[in-house]
Order: C-alpha cells, then structure tokens, then sequence
C-alpha cells in the first residue's frame, strides 16, 4: 500500500455514517422508505449516495481528484476500444472521476457521438473498479429544438403552465429511465453526480444568463430535482451546480436555488491560460471551499482545462499549483478536464504529447488521486 493511500485511509477512519433523523421534507415517502440522512437534497438518498458525499468530503482535505470527460468512450486516435483511456495509457492508472453527457437523449448517440447504451456500461465499469461518475446535460432548446447554444428564451416556457412544460417532462423522462437503469450488476444503484444547466452565469445556453431570469433558472432547478426525485423516485443522486469563474460569493449566489437544493458547489473554468490565472483560480476555489464548508457540501472543479493544453508544464505548474497555492482551495474535491476529441480538441493528456511528462509528474505527486488510490467510496 503506497504511502498516500495509508494517509488517506486513516483520514477515513473517524468517517461517521450519517444516522437517521426524522427531518421533515417536501419528498413523499412511501411507508416503507428510510430517511438516511439530514444533509442531502435528497433525505432518502440511498446509503452508497450518502457514502459517496461523506467520502468526497473527507477525501477533499487531502487530496485532489483527477476527472476526465468521456475519458472510457474515446480518445485521440480510438474510438470505443474496451478497457482504453489516454489518461490510463499516460499514467498507468485510470481517471477517479468520470464526466459524461445526456445531450441528444432519445437519438441512438449523445451529442459527442458516445453511444447511450455503451455509456452504461463504462459507467458500470468505472463504478466496480470503485471510480464516480458524474452526467451533465447540454439538452437542446426544449422549445426551439435547436441545440444546447441556442439561447433563446425556452425556460419560462418549461415551467409548470408553460406551454412546452409537458414535451420537456418527457425529456426527464428519458433521463430518469437512463439513470434509472444506472445499476450494479448485484441491481444495486449506481451514485451520480448529477450537474444539470452549468456554467449558468454565461450566456451561451438556452438556460444561461442573457435567457433566463434568475427566478426562472432557480424555479428549473427545483423542478427538475423534484421530478427525478420525488416523482421518479430516484434516489441515487447528489446533485451539482457549477457556474463558471466565480470570484466572490454574491456572485455564485446569484443564480442559485438555495441550500436544500444543492449538494455539491461546483466551478468550470476555462481560463487558466498564463501564470495570472493560477492565483485567480486559486482565490476562485478558496471563496467556493469556504462557502462549502460554511454549509455543510463539498466543492469542486467540475470542469477545467485549456484547450489542446498547449503549456508543456500545465498539469504541474497550473492546475496542481492553483489548487494548492491556498490551504482553502485545497479544499476542493476533484478537478475534471473535458473531452479528449480529436488532436485539434483536447483536454487530457495523450501518449506522445507534449504535456505527457509533466502529467506523470502530476499523477505520482502525493495529493493527487488516480483510481487504483480511491479507498472504498460507496461505504
Ligand atoms: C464543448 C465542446 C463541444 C461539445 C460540448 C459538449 O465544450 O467539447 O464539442 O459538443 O462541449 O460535450
């Protein structure tokens, strides 16, 4: 056992299992449903969900999760190769988070061309050799069938009265069945981490800033918890939320539904490009730790990259150096880089490129977590 999985593990021992609590909830439970816990947005979340949350925070005092987009499906120069990774062909070890995408549910494909039905099975993969999952959803414009970047108006005509409300509860529909079907060979459900509507705060999507209203936005959120959870009865779920380049909290308040509805404080950032940025994102992650901390969650580089990661040095002297450049930054949970598409779109690393190296570095440095160095996260 390598000395960073004993450190971890020991961390781990006090790890309390969060008992019962008779909290009153807007859930309706069925007679025979256990509340689990008091501090999810789901109170009858499943005891492996509970676990995955305590664990990511436990784990997040120590150490950074590495995460990639799609990192099983493809990578540069293969496509749905069984038991394939760039990250894995680099390193040695596969990613401890994995980052896939419901958009274009209902097609044979998401919108990146991952096969829905081969996605359920890395997911299933990724979770026996003990790795997370976490879906975000770029769905098309519900009301303009255009894609996720047509930001016209659409989320007032979703709400409950409006008049595209019941052709979008069919699209939840179709994600509730996906999710659904999310289980262990045992029929055991698969934890999730569910990131719906990100990088809110901008403009590009049809749920964005320039779209929505904040009470718009908020009033989607709700709705679609309540849908999956209360209505699907879905109960494997911790749910996410991640603007993007936050810098202070009245910021990420903005356009946020409240803590009953939010367990996980999440950022995308993009702009970690020169050595200006490693402090920004630094302070960027200390203001989000801390307003974790103060509300009981955990927080998280839900996205991060810069695109064909044209920094030899970027792994180490970026990103690493960001997330430790503060003792509250180091807070944070794991940092998941997007898609490996092609070698004009990449995030990862690769055999053979330029960053390659310095990414080892970043695997072998001791507060980074690969796969193989997660303790047992649904305990
Ligand atoms: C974007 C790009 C697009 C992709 C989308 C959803 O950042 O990678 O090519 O379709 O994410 O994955």
């Amino acid at each position: 056992m390598s000395r960073k999985m004993k450190c971890m593990l020991s961390l781990l021992a006090p790890l309390i299992y969060l008992a019962a609590c008779g909290k009153d909830t807007p859930t309706e439970k069925e007679p025979n449903e256990q509340v689990t816990n008091n501090v999810l947005v789901d109170s009858l979340a499943t005891p492996a969900t509970v676990a995955l949350f305590n664990n990511l925070k436990t784990l997040a005092q120590s150490g950074l999760l590495f995460g990639h987009q799609d990192d099983l499906a493809y990578g540069i120069g293969w496509i749905a190769t069984p038991g394939r990774s760039d990250v894995r062909e680099v390193c040695g070890d596969y990613p401890a988070v994995y980052g896939w995408d419901l958009g274009d549910i209902g097609n044979e494909a998401n919108l990146d061309g991952v096969n829905f039905q081969q996605m359920k099975s890395w997911i299933k993969q990724a979770y026996a050799r003990g790795g997370i999952n976490t879906i975000s959803l770029h769905l098309d414009n519900p009301v303009s069938r255009g894609n996720s970047w047509d930001n016209s108006p659409a989320v007032k005509n979703i709400l409950p009265g409006g008049s595209h409300h019941a052709v979008y509860l069919r699209t939840l529909d179709l994600i509730a069945a996906f999710l659904k079907d999310l289980q262990s060979d045992a029929g055991a459900p698969i934890p999730i981490i569910l990131r719906p509507y990100h990088e809110h705060n901008h403009t590009w999507p049809w749920w964005g800033a320039s779209a929505c209203t904040a009470e718009e936005y908020n009033a989607l959120w709700k709705m679609t918890v309540r849908y999956l959870r209360d209505t699907h009865a879905l109960h494997h779920l911790l749910y996410a939320i991640s603007p993007q380049e936050i810098s202070s909290e009245a910021d990420y308040l903005q356009r946020y539904p409240g803590d009953e509805w939010v367990d996980i404080l999440g950022m995308d950032y993009y702009q970690l490009w020169d050595k200006a940025h490693v402090s920004h994102l630094g302070e960027a992650l200390a203001v989000m730790a801390r307003m974790a901390e103060a509300r009981g969650k955990v927080s998280a580089l839900t996205e991060v990259g810069i695109d064909k990661v044209a920094i030899r040095d970027w792994w180490s002297n970026y990103l690493l150096a960001a997330v430790l450049s503060n003792a509250d930054a180091q807070k944070t949970a794991w940092a998941l880089v997007w898609r490996n598409q092609s070698t004009d779109h990449f995030f990862g690393p690769y055999p053979g490129h330029a960053s390659a190296p310095d990414f080892i570095k970043f695997y072998q440095h001791p507060f980074t977590i690969f796969e193989k160095e997660l303790p047992a996260m649904y305990e």
